[in-house]
């Protein structure tokens, strides 16, 4: 069953990033609630932001699910990335992604990777970079293993990463290196930009795909753009995906009619 899910960002350093809810974590599960999502996925500074036993009662008080925890805050707040060309740098950005692993597992929820895979900067051979990723990918994979969660790797944009833009380009480096708890986020923002057919690539790619952002064109909240979401919940719906559809959106114009907004279009194409 495909479920409904709702960003909220508690760090501070984040602001102009796209997620619906801010900074108050029971305030914005309690509003999620309310408006019937089934899950929240979280921002938070580190694996240890926000303690295990206070979402534990949080999540049951609002009978709401942990979706995904995201680790973006690794390098906009420590510029932490798996590429990046000093090994201490990228040692910690393992560390960083364990505990947020940790932080999630403890809940059932996989960690995301976006950010954190960080670029190949000018002066560095792509090949390398990709091998600096696979290398940090590997310890984390194994590490999902042990945890008994999944780990979530995101392809961006091209203005945000030129390591892997394309759920295909994911899939072929997933199947390379033959990660076993590896899966793919599809960002329909991402995928606006980067794929020719969103339809065509969900389905090719479904069995490698562990999570959806939901997102229009422009990035607010679906039916605020000009993506054809008919189109592709029908596909995602035919092709069998069984995971959260999670709003990481623009909270345009604002959070509560951005959270209003994503349910209506939840309800509208997956009910
Ligand atoms: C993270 O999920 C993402 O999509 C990135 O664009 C945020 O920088
Ligand atoms: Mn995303």
């Amino acid at each position: 069953m495909i479920r409904s899910a709702v960003t909220i960002a508690l760090v501070p350093q984040l602001k102009t990033g796209p997620w619906i809810y801010w900074y108050h974590l029971e305030e914005s599960m309690r509003k999620a609630a309310a408006l019937g999502f089934d899950a929240i996925e979280l921002f938070t500074a580190s694996g240890h932001a926000v303690q295990p036993d206070t979402l534990k009662i949080l999540l049951e008080r609002y009978n709401l699910k942990l979706a995904a925890v995201g680790t973006g805050a690794g390098k906009v707040i420590n510029g932490l990335t798996l590429t990046d060309q000093h090994s201490d740098i990228r040692k910690h950005a393992v560390a960083f992604i364990k505990e947020m692993m940790e932080f999630g597992g403890r809940f059932g929820a996989p960690a995301i990777i976006g950010s954190m895979q960080g670029n190949s900067l000018p002066g560095t051979e792509h090949d390398h970079s990709m091998e600096l990723l696979a290398e940090g990918m590997h310890t984390l994979d194994q590490h999902a293993g042990s945890l008994g969660v999944k780990l979530i790797y995101e392809p961006l944009n091209r203005y945000e990463t030129n390591l892997i833009n394309t759920l295909g380009d994911g899939a072929a480096f997933i199947g390379r290196y033959k990660f076993k708890h590896i899966q793919l986020l599809a960002d329909l923002f991402h995928m606006n930009i980067e794929e020719a057919d969103l339809k065509k690539s969900l389905a090719e790619n479904m069995l490698h795909i562990g999570h959806v952002h939901f997102a229009d064109s422009n990035r607010r909240p679906m039916g605020f753009g000009h993506t054809q979401m008919k189109d592709i919940a029908n596909t995602l719906i035919t092709s069998g995906y069984n995971g959260y559809v999670s709003a990481e959106a623009f909270p345009w114009p604002d959070p509560d009619q951005a959270a209003l907004q994503t349910i209506r279009s939840f309800h509208q194409y997956f009910k």
